[in-house]
């Protein structure tokens, strides 16, 4: 299996679950601002042009992190993606991360460290308070989740937690507000215990897109 990524938020959902489960994935990086991620031969596989994309085989290519992350799970037989209704509680965060939290921590990553990194302006004040003002409400659901569990779905680590945390890594850079959230804060502490969350990139990360 091929895993195509580059130090960016939606591939470090992948790669960190690769990590972690050990998969046999050989890692494949593509330069974002070279535009290597739309070439013909790579659009073939990822019609989006975007990173992460994951090739298992001729006949089967995966894009979307969470999907990659789900099927990495399912190969290694781990229960990263659990059975039964906790399997729908993990479908409902991957949901609510990716509608009601990283739409605005992801908004507030673009302003402070995408932009920097790709040269696409410089970060705009209203955007960002914006985003910060649209995510205390939903911040607070999920501190509030988080306040008598470990993790999101039945104390367990799943694939969910990846992906509802993805931008808490890059909190103080991209000025998440972490700090008035501290069982969301304590929560992703616990994540920080993981090695390939800390480090899910096989290569150094520049500096512009360290967390
Ligand atoms: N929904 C996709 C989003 C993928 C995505 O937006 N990837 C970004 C990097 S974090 C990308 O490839 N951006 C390059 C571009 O859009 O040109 C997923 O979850 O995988």
């Amino acid at each position: 299996m091929k895993l195509y990524y580059a130090e960016t938020l939606n591939p470090r959902k992948a790669c960190a679950a690769a990590k972690y489960l050990n998969s046999p994935v050989e890692f494949v990086r593509l330069e974002l601002l070279k535009g290597e991620h739309k070439q013909p031969a790579y659009l073939a596989r990822n019609p989006n042009g975007k990173v992460p994309t994951l090739v298992v085989s001729d006949d089967l290519t995966i894009w979307e992190a969470d999907a990659i992350m789900a099927y990495l799970a399912r190969f290694a037989g781990s229960d990263l993606l659990p059975e039964s209704d906790r399997q729908v509680e993990v479908m409902r965060w991957l949901s609510w991360g990716t509608q009601h939290f990283t739409r605005y921590t992801g908004a507030l990553y673009f302003e402070y460290v995408i932009k920097p990194w790709g040269g696409f302006g410089e970060t705009n004040p209203a955007a960002a308070a914006e985003a910060t003002k649209q995510l205390r409400p939903n911040a607070a659901v999920l501190n509030e989740h988080l306040a008598s569990r470990k993790y999101l779905v039945a104390d367990r680590l799943t694939i969910a937690d990846f992906s509802v945390a993805i931008t808490l890594p890059y909190a103080k850079k991209a000025q998440i507000p972490l700090g008035d959230y501290p069982n969301i804060a304590r929560w992703h502490d616990r994540l920080n215990e993981l090695p390939a969350w800390r480090e899910p990139f096989p290569h150094p990360v520049p500096d512009v897109l360290a967390a």
